[in-house]
């Protein structure tokens, strides 16, 4: 199997995690690829030429939930995605990869050049961003002992190591106390910490 990837791709992210404490590493190959160039090896594969993309034989699979599901097929079968039919879960998950989602609309706009970045857009991204982790912080407590590394609770883990990496609201480990303690024994994991982003593996997504 290979996962192609960008370092700091927060879907990618979820999925290495997901591979790791599955104890897939040895089958799996890690392919670091380039963002949005001709010559991408993932365009062969998919035509968007987005990531993550795992590949199993003539299997070409893109979006993390469906790579993470068929990574805890292969694995060691601890559950990671919410099945159909438990709609709570479903629900829950859809929550935090919608904030997912909005967190990296957010990081895209302010990695474009200042005179041309959307002051309306920040603004309403903030607001939706506070009012999610508003929601989080009066319902989520931490968890005793090894926190679940389910795909619900590593869309939350891979949106806030995105906040944090491009500072996008310096106030919010004071503000959602409990957000904070919860992502904290999330940080602890050595697979978390160990895929956080980092300036190093800068991969500018805008050229
Ligand atoms: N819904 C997709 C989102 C994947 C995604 O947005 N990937 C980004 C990198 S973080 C990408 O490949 N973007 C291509 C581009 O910007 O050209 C998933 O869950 O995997």
């Amino acid at each position: 199997m290979k996962l192609y990837y960008t370092p700091n791709s927060p879907y990618a992210r979820i999925c290495r995690i997901v591979a790791a404490q599955a104890g897939l590493m040895a089958r799996l190959e890690l392919v670091a690829v380039k963002l949005r160039t001709t010559d991408s090896p993932v365009i062969p594969l998919s035509p968007m030429g987005r990531i993550p993309v795992l590949t199993d034989g003539e299997l070409v699979l893109s979006e993390a939930r469906h790579i993470c599901a068929y990574l805890e097929e292969k694995g060691d079968g601890t559950p990671t995605v919410a099945p159909y039919g438990d709609w709570q879960a479903v629900a829950a998950e859809a929550e935090t990869l919608a904030f997912l989602d909005a967190v990296i609309v957010w990081s895209r706009e302010v990695r474009r050049e200042a005179d041309v970045q959307s002051g309306f857009l920040k603004e309403v991204a903030d607001q939706q961003m506070r009012r999610e982790l508003a929601h989080l912080n009066g319902t989520r407590t931490a968890p005793d002992g090894d926190p679940p590394l389910t795909f619900e609770a590593l869309c939350l883990v891979a949106a806030l190591g995105i906040l944090d990496f491009y500072d996008l609201m310096p106030d919010w480990r004071e503000t959602y106390p409990i957000v904070a303690e919860w992502y904290a024994r999330y940080e602890a994991v050595p697979t978390v910490s160990e895929t956080a982003p980092s300036a190093a593996a800068m991969n500018p997504l805008t050229r």
